[in-house]
């Protein structure tokens, strides 16, 4: 009973969101770095190049990259058994196109992953956190064919570095963000895909679902060369997890929650049945959507499915059929409202542990695979006290209810679960807002959404909860 010996204990963030660094040992530019800073209610900019004065906190994150060996040894504290990052692509590949790397971006991952190692941490690395150099994004990003060779060249490139030091690899982040049309910044940092005013929503649409068959052949064929270069291997894809349920009990808002959900599932079912699903092509169909394949591309899908599901989990959302009732939540699809029964964090995400049990269960029962929560987290205004001490007992609270709920999952529904990361266990840029405001750490850093501040780092009060809890192997939570 409880959490299996090997689980895999520990936390999660985002080169982009953390290394700073943007411009030293010949890295080239990412989408990352002409995203600006925003807030809750004025949306991050995408500009076309780093204009002077705007504020970049992606050229800083929290200056990981000159910081690591010292929190490192933070997390050791902690005991995580595992720590999952990214590689910046842009780092390996400054353009994108070229045929050799840059040695010295290489040069920072080995010394990286080895300290990790020398910690006791094993390294959970994902391939493209929202991130392609922005050079390929000009050219189309993953709408153009060229960058699947790209991304399998770069792919390729640090799987034969590391094949001794990095056993687990997770393909694109939340590759499924995209089909949220709401804010154009999600098809930006999946695909590369650049706002265009002038496209209609259903040239959206098509461009998003070419961009996404692009990712699946992209993914499917570094799956089968990863296998190759070392058979040890694990290798996952990474879905973003908001379960959606029915507003009420009517059939039609039941019907619409089965259909809002597909746009999650399309992408498991690509990724672990290795075909698209029937769903999926008449939807296309009826959308006149039209998706350019190469004659080998379905081979290839059904070659390189996942050996295991990652996720991250940190709200559920509610969808009604009657569409005179706006969207009231950023959810990103019509019809989308607040649920009465949970509380919202103050970026309006609801809290919601047992949808993280329901997710587990239904991911489960459809793809009978491992899964890896490598995401989970609430992000929270925080100031440290007089002392220079956070208590956030907040944050305690729904990290204990949601491991609890995964814990009944294990025990209860039989889910095979391989690990558990917290994400941003130390603060960091926020994705979605770019702010550094937006908290998820369990360590503080202090830095503010302009990069003003000492860069200190301090314990906040879970720090030691989380540590009991890997000590006690998830018992003493
Ligand atoms: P921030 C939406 C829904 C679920 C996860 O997000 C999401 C998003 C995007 O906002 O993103 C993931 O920092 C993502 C991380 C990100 C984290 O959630 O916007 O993988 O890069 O930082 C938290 O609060």
């Amino acid at each position: 009973m409880g959490f299996p010996k090997d689980f895999l204990w520990g936390g999660a963030v985002a080169a982009h969101q953390l290394e700073g660094a943007w411009d030293v040992d010949g890295r080239g530019p990412s989408i990352c770095d002409v995203l600006t800073g925003g807030s809750n209610d004025s949306p991050r900019e995408i500009t076309s190049h780093v204009i002077e004065g705007k504020n970049y906190p992606n050229h800083r994150g929290i200056g990981y990259y000159h910081t690591f060996e010292n929190d490192n040894a933070l997390f050791r504290e902690m005991g995580f058994k595992c720590f999952r990052t990214s590689i910046s692509w842009s780092r390996i590949f400054p353009q994108g196109d070229e045929l050799e790397p840059n040695e010295e971006g290489l040069r920072f991952y080995d010394r990286l992953f080895a300290d990790y190692r020398a910690k006791g941490m094993e390294p959970v690395v994902t391939l493209s956190h929202f991130e392609m150099p922005l050079h390929l994004a000009k050219e189309g990003g993953f709408a153009n064919r060229k960058t699947i060779e790209c991304f399998v060249r770069f792919a390729a490139t640090v799987m034969r570095r590391y094949h001794d030091s990095v056993r687990y690899w997770l393909t694109f982040n939340e590759v499924n963000n995209q089909t949220n049309t709401s804010n154009p910044i999600f098809a930006y940092t999946n695909s590369g895909l650049i706002p265009d005013p002038e496209m209609s929503e259903h040239e959206r649409r098509q461009r998003m679902w070419q961009s996404v068959h692009n990712e699946f052949v992209a993914s499917a064929k570094v799956v089968e060369l990863g296998h190759e270069i070392n058979p040890d291997f694990e290798i996952g894809c990474m879905l973003a997890i908001v379960p959606v349920y029915p507003a009420s009990s009517d059939p039609e808002d039941v019907m619409r929650a089965e259909v809002v959900m597909r746009d999650r599932f399309v992408f498991g079912d690509v990724y672990v049945n290795g075909e698209y699903p029937r769903y999926f092509l008449k939807m296309l169909e009826r959308e006149r959507i039209h998706i350019e394949e190469e004659a080998e591309d379905r081979a290839i899908i059904a070659r390189g499915t996942v050996d295991f599901i990652s996720i991250s989990y940190y709200m559920s959302s509610t969808v009604t059929a009657d569409e005179s009732k706006p969207d009231v939540l950023q959810s990103g699809f019509r019809g989308s409202v607040r649920n009465p029964h949970l509380q919202t964090t103050s970026w309006g995400w609801q809290i919601d542990p047992i949808g993280l049990r329901y997710s587990l269960c239904l991911l489960y029962e459809r793809y009978r695979k491992p899964i890896f929560i490598v995401e989970n987290g609430i992000g929270l205004y925080e100031k440290p006290d007089d002392e220079g001490y956070i208590d956030d007992e907040e944050r305690i609270e729904y990290l204990r209810e949601h491991i609890a709920q995964v814990r009944k999952a294990i025990d209860e529904d039989g889910v095979e679960v391989m690990g558990y990361t917290v994400w941003g266990c130390i603060d960091v840029v926020s994705f979605g807002t770019g702010e550094m405001k937006k908290r998820y750490g369990l360590i503080y850093v202090d830095e503010d959404d302009e990069g003003r501040g000492s860069h200190k780092r301090s314990r906040k009060k879970s720090f030691s909860w989380y540590r009991r809890v890997i000590a006690s192997n998830g018992e003493d939570l």
